[in-house]
């Protein structure tokens, strides 16, 4: 039986990092309906999410602010993530997302000036990381209801860089190698 059952609190031990096969394959579709231990795991994860937006907390124990997370940054082969951060309108934005799908997105892309980083990677990596602008992904959530998201903007980015580790994809995969700080066209800058 997994160990993030109720009332688990995830700290950095448990989080998996970059070169675990898991971080570099794509994850496994999860079973509908939810069983009892993927609901429990979760609803972990989202704790897990607030608890190192909280200042006390994740000074005690000793958490990375993270907006996102994904089953495969915790060691499951498991196509869910769960996020949970105030986009540029200061609007509180909370996801739990299982077997999410991209289901189309813009031309347009967008990228974050301060670039990216991982909960998974431990040292700075300074790049562009382009992303789609909007997306409409759809997904099914804790009660396994099907979900449609339609993000723009900061919202977007978060949700993609989730998506990417469902798949196995690092962010620091999109930054161009010659170049890393080449704003690709119809890409512009996330102020
Ligand atoms: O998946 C993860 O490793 C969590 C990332 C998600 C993320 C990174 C960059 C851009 C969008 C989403 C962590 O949240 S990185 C730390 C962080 C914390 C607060 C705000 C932005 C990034
Ligand atoms: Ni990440």
């Amino acid at each position: 039986m997994g160990k993030f059952r109720a009332n688990y609190l995830i700290t950095m031990k448990d989080i998996v990092r970059d070169g675990h096969k898991l971080l570099h394959q794509p994850t496994r579709e999860v079973p509908l309906p939810l069983s009892e231990e993927d609901r429990e795991t979760l609803i972990c994860m989202m704790q897990f999410l607030k608890n190192s937006q909280d200042p006390k907390l994740s000074q005690q124990y000793k958490l990375r602010a993270g907006v996102g997370l994904s089953a495969n940054q915790i060691g499951l082969d498991k196509r869910m993530f769960v996020a949970y951060f105030q986009d540029e309108q200061g609007l509180e934005h909370e996801y739990t997302l299982v077997n999410p799908r991209l289901v189309s997105h813009s031309v347009s892309m967008v990228f974050l000036p301060q670039g990216e980083g991982c909960l998974s990677v431990d040292r700075d990596i300074p790049g562009i990381v382009p992303r789609y602008e909007r997306v409409r992904v759809k997904g099914y959530n804790l009660e396994g209801d099907e979900i449609e998201l339609k993000l723009k903007g900061y919202a977007s980015i978060v949700i993609q860089h989730e998506l990417d580790h469902l798949d196995g994809i690092m962010f620091y995969e999109r930054i161009n190698r010659e170049d890393p700080f080449r704003v690709p066209d119809n890409c512009r800058s996330l102020t």
